[in-house]
């Protein structure tokens, strides 16, 4: 009988099996198996596995029952038996089908690439919440291998097929309790994601600016960078897999929001997009997004590419953003970046490790807060005078000028601060407000009350976020 806990430890990690790792490339892919499978052994040692060989085989599709062609199987088989390794990985996701088909002749244990991160993730996570998302895309992957799984202990046992037999009515029960566990963990889940969603509406009237990009980017060392953030940054794929938040202050003292969280990858398995769905859905709520890619690696345009249709994916194309192409110290021919720079010629290169281009970052951010806040000038009377310290922390102040009814500040500020602070006691300024010899000139209001009605998204209500995933 299978219990949640053993399906649990079938994702725990590699411990040091040597593993052949094989995939299918197309015509024409001029390099070598090494480096085409470059970021399939990336995951495989994050997740403790070493790699033993690496196999390609030119073709235009995969085979659909065997995934490699008949000989290029034997030929696997033969490379696993002379590297005497435990395991072999493939690139892409297989159907069970073609799972059977390939453990049948190399004779060790198949991985594909969705169940290589599912490792990864289950090595790494470390909240409540992202150990419950990761136990469910496990398990809803699980679900359709159980036939799998059992066909092959049936054999084991010298069984004749599984039809009818022990392990057909051990499919039926497993597949009662896995679904049973799915509704138990996707509940439990729930409470947790409506708990955030209510955290994320209660938010402060503060700019919020994402961090988003393809896994080992460097968005944690840049957040760790620009708020001291102390979040865990290192050289391994899918380090981060929690949302977390952090205070940042611009040059001048203004405070916005900085949000880290999960990398993407390509082919990343739909299972943990379902999962993870909530906590994307969380980082996305922001007013702008950097979208960070590692100027570095040789894939820089491809993981673009990638990063751009998760955003699509997830309804987030159309958010304001940067494009930032970090880890510059490591890029000894800027010309290799003229790729990057064609796809978003406003993109900004910055290193988060030496700090080059932050200023020209900085800058950027502080135009595009621009575009989205509201520029007044308001007067905020001696009575309400503690609203002062809300616009200075949360707005842009461009001049204050103080009168005899009060203070006269020129602000750029958030369209849902701003609505708040008009509730609270402060109004718009009037040209009498000011005395003739004032050297400040107030700022044409924008009349259009849609403006404040309408809250941005770190302020929306949590009836305006999509219901987390059931
Ligand atoms: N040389 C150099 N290395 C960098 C730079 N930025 C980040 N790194 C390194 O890149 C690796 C990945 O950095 P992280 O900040 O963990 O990347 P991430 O995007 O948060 O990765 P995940 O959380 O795994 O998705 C670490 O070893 C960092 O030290 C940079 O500007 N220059
Ligand atoms: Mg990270």
């Amino acid at each position: 009988m299978t219990n949640p806990q053993d399906i649990e430890r079938d994702y725990s990690a590699g411990h040091g099996t040597e593993a052949v790792l094989f995939g299918v490339v197309q015509h024409g892919e001029q390099r070598t198996a090494a480096e085409a499978l470059h970021e399939l052994q990336l995951l495989a040692s994050t997740a403790d596995y070493v790699v033993a060989g690496c196999m390609v085989q030119h073709r235009r599709h995969p085979d659909p029952h065997t995934y490699l062609g008949a000989g290029k199987l034997a030929e696997l088989a033969e490379v696993v038996k002379l590297a005497r390794s435990g395991a072999v990985i493939c690139d892409d996701s297989l159907t069970p089908n073609q799972a059977r088909h390939v453990e049948t002749a190399v004779g060790v244990p198949v991985l594909d690439r969705s169940e290589l991160i599912l490792q990864i993730f289950s090595m790494h996570a470390r909240t409540p919440q992202a150990r419950l998302q990761v136990e469910l895309a496990a398990l809803q992957y699980e679900m359709p291998r159980l036939r799998r799984k059992w066909t092959h202990l049936e054999r084991q046992r010298g069984g004749i097929g599984v039809r009818g037999g022990a392990g057909e009515k051990q499919i039926d029960v497993d597949r009662h309790m896995l679904r049973q566990r799915i509704s138990a963990v996707a509940r439990e889940l729930k409470g947790i994601e409506q708990h955030k969603i209510r955290e994320v509406a209660a938010r402060p009237e503060l700019f919020t600016v994402a961090l988003v990009g393809y896994t080992n980017a460097g968005k944690s060392s840049l957040m760790n960078r620009l708020c001291d953030a102390g979040v865990l940054a290192e050289n391994k794929l899918f380090s981060t897999l929690d949302t977390r938040t952090r205070p940042w202050r611009l040059p001048g003292g203004r405070t916005i929001l900085l949000t880290d969280t999960v990398g993407f990858i390509k082919k990343l398995p739909h299972e943990l997009v379902a999962s993870f769905h909530a906590t994307l859905e969380e980082a996305l709520a922001a007013d702008l997004l950097l979208v960070l890619i590692d100027g570095s690696s040789p894939e820089a345009a491809e993981q673009l590419a990638t990063v751009n249709e998760v955003l699509e994916s997830l309804h987030a194309a159309d958010l304001a953003r940067i494009t930032v192409i970090n880890k510059l110290d490591l890029v000894a021919d800027r010309g290799s970046l003229a790729e990057l720079w064609q796809s978003d010629q406003r993109a900004v290169a910055i290193s988060a490790l030496t700090g080059e281009g932050l200023e020209e970052l900085f800058s950027s951010i502080q135009s595009q807060v621009a575009q989205v806040e509201n520029r007044c000038s308001l007067l905020v009377p001696h009575t309400a005078g503690a609203l002062l310290s809300h616009i200075r922390a949360k707005a842009t102040v461009l001049s204050e000028f103080y009168t005899q009814q009060g203070c006269l500040v020129e602000v750029q500020v958030s369209p849902a601060l701003l609505g708040r602070l008009l509730s609270e006691g402060a109004r718009y300024a009037e040209p009498t407000d000011l005395p003739a010899d004032a050297p400040v000139q107030l700022v044409a209001v924008d009349d259009d009350d849609d403006d404040i009605d309408e809250a941005p998204a770190t302020t929306r209500d949590a009836d305006d976020l999509d219901p987390p995933p059931a």
